[in-house]
């Protein structure tokens, strides 16, 4: 019998020897080079950058001979989407000074900048440190931004809650000096010694990225079951307040290793308040321990839940935990997703507003939508909070009976479309950046959204189905940055000019889309759609959403 022992990937060795990740990156962003070393690559992702280049441009710059158009796309981590308006004020101000002009929202309450050269990135580090947010650790091996629904930050009858995706944020950032040194406060911190960095971490950090959600207790507009790390709220009986635990979820795949696959979460256990940091340290260090370093593709904790088995990998953090972990509530039954789109008057007398933004992309559209100047605007003038959200958009909130004329004066003014125009597919969909930034994409997803919709929403109008509510999500290739695996209709980029069409998930997050047809081109897609259109008209109870009815009749 052979034993193969399999080599660990260079990204491990890279991480290993950049004591802390610090690397070379300092003498790189000083030198006369647009781009960057693969082994400053690897470390600045830590430190929330990726070098990228245009992709628009690529082809033409190879055949001509010329260098690439070099780039970097810096995220800045918002735990819990949560900004103040000085600290929207400044990421706004740093989209014109260092990237695109545009601020990118994502799918997990960040925000991102595209577009910057390579001597941009200390001063947006700068401007963003100034206003106490940063962009370590919202890339990379680690704990990336903790994802919360707004709902349950506005809610005052439990601080604890409204705080716990910046008390995660605190309990599990890496403690390296290494981001303030380089991109921050230059030589002042390199005199410094480093605290010890975390036992889960370590010099080497985790096999791979590591994501947590909390969900509220009533609605899922995190996927909370699409997360490493899943927290929805509750109250046991014993315990006291606390929350279910999920481990395992992610939904990245990759055409090349047919080993690969979405996964849903499983509920572990009951923890209270006090225990939240513990148990999930003991997930992390399993997690560290068990994770595969030598393969990037299988390396997420999914892998090691569904390779030993659930009620194993349960075992194994109850022995690093030094404990029996408490079982699990039952998980709520009347979970479904609320979009915090609209207005809406709360429990302290101040209005929000939630305001769709087109795949998370907010900018001023020549002759159309000027969604940047309208937040600038408000900003400057409202003493309110942006929260944005897991579905790319943005809640004002904090509106006073006063201001909110003005509020609804300049949205208008801005042409910021109200919620009741939404179309019944627009006001969902997401999609990812995919081209022409991302590495990754095989097609593109963001750019040709606003057409899919249409198509699809002109699919549904022409049976009877317009009023129907339909989740679409679109991404460049099978990583599934928009979560296309638990969207009723997911589309995922196959080839350079097609994609694969999965249905059957649904706003609730708590089922896997299955895949209907595969290579399908951009201008079939609600072709290949019709049929199935055709029988949810038909067949398809009034209120059973297109997910509900394709799983019932088996066609996901
Ligand atoms: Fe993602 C990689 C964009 C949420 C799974 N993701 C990338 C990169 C960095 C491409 C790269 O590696 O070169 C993309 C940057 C493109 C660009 O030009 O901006 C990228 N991911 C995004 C964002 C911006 C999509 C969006 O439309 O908002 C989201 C940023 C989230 C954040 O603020 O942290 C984003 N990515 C997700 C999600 C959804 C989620 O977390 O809720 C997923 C699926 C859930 C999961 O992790 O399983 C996701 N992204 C991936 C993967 C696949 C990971 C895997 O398990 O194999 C990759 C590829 C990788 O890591 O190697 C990836
Ligand atoms: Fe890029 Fe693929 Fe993620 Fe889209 S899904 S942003 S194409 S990695």
């Amino acid at each position: 019998m052979t034993t193969e022992t399999k080599q660990e990937t260079a990204v491990e060795d890279i991480k290993r020897s950049s004591n802390y990740l610090r690397g070379a990156i300092s003498q790189e962003l000083d030198n006369d080079v647009a781009s960057v070393s693969n082994e400053s690559e690897q470390i600045l992702k830590f430190h929330g950058i990726y070098a990228q280049d245009n992709r628009d441009v690529r082809r033409e710059r190879a055949v001509k001979g010329e260098e690439l158009d070099y780039i970097f796309m810096i995220r800045v981590g918002v735990p819990g989407g949560r900004l103040t308006t000085d600290q929207w004020l400044a990421l706004d101000a740093a989209a014109s000074d260092v990237a695109d002009g545009t601020i990118r929202l994502t799918t997990r309450q960040a925000v991102q900048f595209h577009g910057v050269l390579k001597d941009g990135l200390r001063p947006l580090a700068r401007a963003v440190d100034a206003h106490l947010m940063t962009s370590f650790g919202a890339c990379g091996d680690v704990v990336r931004n903790v994802v919360s629904c707004p709902e349950l930050q506005g809610n005052d009858a439990d601080e604890r809650l409204a705080e716990i995706s910046r008390h995660l944020t605190r309990s599990f950032r890496a403690t390296t000096d290494a981001h303030w040194e380089i991109f921050v406060n230059g030589d002042k911190a390199a005199s410094r010694e480093d605290a010890a960095e975390r036992p889960f971490y370590g010099e080497t950090y985790l096999p791979r990225k590591f994501k947590i959600a909390v969900a509220h207790p009533n609605e899922n507009c995190v996927d909370v079951l699409a997360q490493d790390v899943g927290l929805i709220p509750g109250v046991h009986p014993e315990a006291g307040d606390g929350f279910n635990l999920l481990v395992g979820g992610g939904l990245g795949r990759a055409y090349a290793n047919p080993d690969t696959f979405a996964r849903l979460a499983d509920p572990m256990t009951f923890v209270a308040y006090d225990e939240v940091d513990e148990v999930i340290a003991a997930v992390l260090v399993t997690y560290r321990e068990l994770g595969d370093r030598t393969d990037r593709k299988r390396a997420r904790m999914k892998y090691v839940v569904a390779d030993m088995g659930y009620e194993q990998f349960r075992k194994e953090i109850e022995v690093r935990l030094g404990r029996e972990l408490r079982e699990p509530l039952e998980l709520p039954t009347h979970f479904d997703a609320d979009h915090h789109l609209g207005w809406r008057t709360r429990g302290d007398g101040t209005h929000q507003v939630g305001v769709r933004v087109s795949a998370g992309r907010v900018r001023d559209e020549p002759g159309g939508t000027r969604l940047r100047s309208a937040l600038r605007l408000i900003a400057q003038r409202h003493p309110v909070t942006f929260f944005l959200t897991a579905q790319q958009d943005v809640v004002i909130s904090g509106i006073s009976d006063d201001a909110r004329g003005d509020v609804e004066e300049i949205l208008t003014r801005q042409a910021v479309r109200p919620d009741g125009e939404l179309g019944n597919v627009e006001r969902t969909a997401l999609a990812c950046p995919a081209l022409p930034t991302c590495g990754q994409a095989l097609t593109e997803a963001e750019r040709r959204l606003p057409e899919l919709v249409g198509n699809i929403e002109g699919a549904l109008a022409s049976r009877q189905l317009g009023r129907r509510a339909l989740q679409l999500r679109m991404t460049g290739c099978p990583n599934g940055c928009a979560r296309p695996a638990v969207a009723e209709v997911g589309i995922v980029g196959r080839t350079k000019s097609t994609y694969d069409v999965y249905v059957g998930g649904g706003p609730r997050g708590d089922r896997l889309a299955t895949l209907y047809r595969e290579k399908v081109s951009f201008d079939e897609i609600a072709v290949v759609l019709g049929p199935l259109f055709d029988r949810w008209e038909a067949e398809g109870d009034e209120d059973e959403s297109f997910g509900d009815f394709m799983t019932r009749v088996g066609v996901a």
